[in-house]
């Protein structure tokens, strides 16, 4: 089987979110049948959505070669996330680690277990800049091409912590 590249956006903003964001780097390229392709710049951004209140968002994206079916690498990613203490309450809360599969190659679904392309990725600048620095000639199926996407999507404050050039898993 031919492995297939996906990229899984990465965001944190509990409990030390930097030191959380690279251990999902490390945890993702430890993956079974899955390697580490490249990994974006962090990211401090503001919230969107959730509570009034919580504290900025570490965020990032990891771009993998897998052969893990959609499924499996979903469900490898929410242990990843419990491994690291997520947990579940209020719907866009804060969390130690939200680990979101943006795409897996071209592929397109909508069930709500698993939405590919990730149903809210083209809105969102916090996903948008990371995977335009590792990608920028991506097209995201049946929304267009990332450079137009992140042209046209809302301002967010967001900074971004490193050079492009520190992009080694
Ligand atoms: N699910 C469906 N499609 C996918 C997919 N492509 N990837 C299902 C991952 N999961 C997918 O996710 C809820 C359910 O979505 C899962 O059970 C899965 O089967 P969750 O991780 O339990 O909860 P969530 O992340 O709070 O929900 P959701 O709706 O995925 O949230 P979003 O849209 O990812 O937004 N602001 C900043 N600055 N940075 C952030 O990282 N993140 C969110 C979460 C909100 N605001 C943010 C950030
Ligand atoms: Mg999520």
């Amino acid at each position: 089987m031919q492995s297939v590249r996906a990229y899984i956006g990465i965001g944190s903003n509990l409990d030390h979110p930097v030191a959380q964001v690279q251990h999902a780097f490390q945890a993702l390229n430890d993956l079974p049948s899955s390697a580490g392709v490249v990994r974006s710049p962090l990211y401090c951004t503001a919230p969107v959505g959730g509570p009034p209140g919580q504290p900025d968002y570490i965020n990032a994206v990891a771009a993998l070669d897998t052969m893990l079916t959609p499924d499996d690498l979903l469900n490898a990613l929410q242990a990843l996330e419990t491994a690291q203490g997520r947990v579940r309450a209020v719907r866009w809360g804060t969390r130690t680690l939200d680990l979101d599969v943006l795409l897996y190659g071209q592929m397109t679904r909508t069930d709500p277990w698993l939405t590919l392309p990730h149903p809210r990725l083209h809105q969102r600048a916090f996903v948008l800049h990371p995977l335009h620095d590792i990608a920028p000639l991506l097209t995201i199926p049946g929304r267009g091409m990332l450079a137009e996407l992140l042209a046209s999507c809302p301002p967010q404050a967001i900074a971004r912590l490193e050079q492009l050039s520190a992009l080694n898993f």
